[in-house]
């Protein structure tokens, strides 16, 4: 597999959609042949999976239900779109990916990070990002930003007690996987979180 792989996460309001955009010209203007795409979806089948995860009717969903389709929805868009990219040499830039099971199912829900881990060990058969940059932001300064959107779906309609214990599990990641975790400070205004943004592609592609 020649390809890499690029991981984009953070919590609410965190201001991914602002920087996904930012991130992908600049690997374009460097030559890199990009796929970019987002979980969950990616795929006709995972958009559609996506509905049904996002909306608010939906409210009696058990928390397995939700892993399950977190991953099924991985799953074909493993299949269909990231593995047959990466091994056709190109890059994927993808925004969020299992971190934010760890995150949102992991510790918004409380799910046992050993189950979460079957599941990934099952459909990812050991691919991992190469690299993961997290915009980190204080919940309660995300949750002012993204407020500023459209109605809230079934996960911005979480209490701001789920959101502490998403951001907290994303750090716990980070800490766990420090070799291509980049932790971002998104709190601050747009220009400067790009400014990071664009030191640590750099750092990191000049240690390719
Ligand atoms: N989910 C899950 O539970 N488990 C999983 O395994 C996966 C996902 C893969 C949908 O994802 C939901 O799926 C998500 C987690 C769950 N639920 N939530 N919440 P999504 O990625 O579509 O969800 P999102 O968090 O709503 O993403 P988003 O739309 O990309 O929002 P964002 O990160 O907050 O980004 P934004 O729209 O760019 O920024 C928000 C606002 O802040 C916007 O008005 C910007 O103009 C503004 N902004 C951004 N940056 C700045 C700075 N630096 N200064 C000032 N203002 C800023």
């Amino acid at each position: 597999m020649k390809g890499r792989f690029i991981t984009i996460e953070g919590g609410e309001g965190a201001g991914k959609s602002s920087n996904l955009d930012f991130v992908r010209r600049y690997l374009e203007q460097r030559g890199v042949e990009l796929v970019t795409t987002r979980e969950p979806g990616g795929t006709p089948l995972g958009e559609a999976i996506r509905a049904i995860l996002l909306d608010r009717r939906n409210r009696e969903m058990a928390d397995d239900t939700e892993l399950l389709l977190m991953f099924a929805a991985r799953a074909q868009h493993l299949a269909e779109r990231i593995l047959p990219a990466l091994e056709a040499g190109k890059w994927v830039l993808c925004d969020r990916f299992t971190d934010a099971t760890y995150a949102y199912q992991g510790g918004g829900r409380g799910i046992p990070g050993e189950r979460i881990a079957v599941l990934e060990q099952w459909v990812q058969k050991g691919l991992q990002p190469d690299l993961t940059l997290l915009l980190d932001i204080p919940v309660e300064q995300g949750l002012a930003r993204a407020g500023a959107r459209s109605a809230p779906d079934r996960f911005e309609s979480e209490r701001i007690a789920f959101f502490e214990r998403v951001r907290a599990a994303y750090l716990e990641q980070a800490r766990r996987f420090p070799e291509r975790y980049r932790v971002i400070d998104a709190s601050r205004p747009l220009a400067q979180v790009q400014r990071s943004l664009a030191e640590v592609l750099e750092a990191w592609l000049a240690e390719r």
